[in-house]
């Protein structure tokens, strides 16, 4: 039987990052991306990416590690190399500070970026408000930067990106063998998922190039994440929220909250105001499944629902959903066999 077609839908960070691994593990299959929007037009565009998880009940706090890492790992690696300014990617330092401090003193990703530990005294005094921090260094993914890049490595590997709304998985079925659903918010119409909900986020973008390190309050309702040209102010969480127009009362909200964190920003210039709607569901979907009509059967991998975290664990996921792809490509060369016999 020829190579097996495979088609990923969705071109956000997830299904970028999935049709990059799966051509990466099977080189000899023919892939194609078909999506509605691509950079600069995704929710990885509006997003800090900055690498600090997010936890998603639903799935086993094991995994979310494993996940974490490997996307560390992949990104560290860029991050060293001469592929760093392209791809967008950097390190950065800095602090997470708390009111009262957490259950969890050392999370379950301390040991996973470099140099986490407590602040000192000297380095809480410039937080009146909050008594407990922790001080590590971790990786930036500046975007469009990082998408672009994942778009050019997919071209460079024959990977077909195209523009088009898939109304219904099934029509794919007339032209690929597997289909990737990796469409973020858009799932919950694709797939009809009722536990996906968009979180909308709004964001400011700044020129403050004085500022370097990063401070986040625990909480994770504020936040100053600094990147290659800009600095991101954040954030917003409104759930249920479908709304893409910025909302000038939340970007007065915002900066002023980021002011009280870091007064400096009172001297920031330039401020770019961007909503996204994060893919929120309790656990992220990775799963295979197989659709079937009237005797015809479609294999499908979900990838979807990374909501507030996607940068931090997508390297992982997306290396999950070629395992599935993997599965789903054995198991077809199966029933060819036996046809054959
Ligand atoms: C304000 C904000 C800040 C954030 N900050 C961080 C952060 O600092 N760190 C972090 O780890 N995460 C962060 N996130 C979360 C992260 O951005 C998301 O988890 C991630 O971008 C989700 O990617 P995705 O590819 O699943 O979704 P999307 O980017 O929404 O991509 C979905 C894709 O599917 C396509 N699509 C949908 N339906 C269809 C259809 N029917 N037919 C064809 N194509 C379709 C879309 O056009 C698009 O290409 C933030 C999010 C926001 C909003
Ligand atoms: C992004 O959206 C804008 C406005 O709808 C559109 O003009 C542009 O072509 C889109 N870009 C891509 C890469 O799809
Ligand atoms: C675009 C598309 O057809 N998406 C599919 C994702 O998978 C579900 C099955 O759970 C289908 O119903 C959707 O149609």
């Amino acid at each position: 039987m020829a190579a097996p077609k495979v088609a990923v839908v969705g071109a956000g960070l997830v299904g970028l990052s999935t049709a990059l691994c799966i051509s990466e593990a099977f080189p000899s299959c023919p892939l194609s991306v078909l999506a509605e929007q691509f950079s600069p037009n995704t929710t990885g565009d509006v997003a800090a990416g900055m690498l600090i998880p997010h936890t998603y009940p639903g799935t086993p706090i094991h995994v979310q590690k494993q996940w974490f890492k490997e996307t560390f790992a992949y990104l560290f690696a860029i991050s060293n190399s001469a592929e760093a300014s392209e791809a967008g990617i950097h390190l950065v330092s800095g602090w997470q500070v708390f009111k009262t401090p957490p259950k969890d003193e050392v999370p379950f990703w301390s040991d996973v970026v470099l140099g986490f530990r407590p602040m000192s005294a000297a380095e809480l005094q410039k937080f009146p408000q909050h008594r407990w921090g922790q001080a590590f260094t971790t990786l930036k993914c500046d975007c469009p930067p990082y998408l672009l890049w994942l778009e050019r490595r997919l071209r460079a590997n024959g990977v077909q990106l195209r523009t088009s709304k898939v109304a219904d998985l099934w029509e794919l079925r007339s032209e690929y063998d597997v289909v990737v659903n990796c469409t973020g918010v858009g799932a919950q119409q694709l797939v009809g998922d009722r536990e996906l909900l968009p979180t909308r986020g709004q964001v400011l973008q700044v020129h403050a190039p004085w500022l370097k390190h990063f401070i986040r309050d625990g909480d994770g309702s504020t936040y100053i994440y600094p990147g290659i040209h800009s600095v991101t102010l954040g954030g917003s969480r409104e759930k249920g929220s479908w709304s893409l127009s910025p909302d000038p009362a939340t970007t007065r909200d915002i900066f002023s909250r980021c002011c009280s964190l870091e007064p400096s920003l009172q001297r920031a210039e330039g401020v770019r105001v961007k909503v996204g709607l994060r893919p929120s569901r309790s656990a992220v979907r990775l799963q295979r499944e197989v659709l079937s009509r009237g005797g015809a059967e479609l294999p499908v991998v979900h990838n979807y629902g990374h909501g507030a975290g996607g940068f931090s664990v997508h390297r992982g996921t997306a290396k999950e959903a070629t395992r599935l792809v993997g599965e789903c490509i054995a198991a077809l060369r199966g029933s060819s066999c036996r046809a054959k016999l």
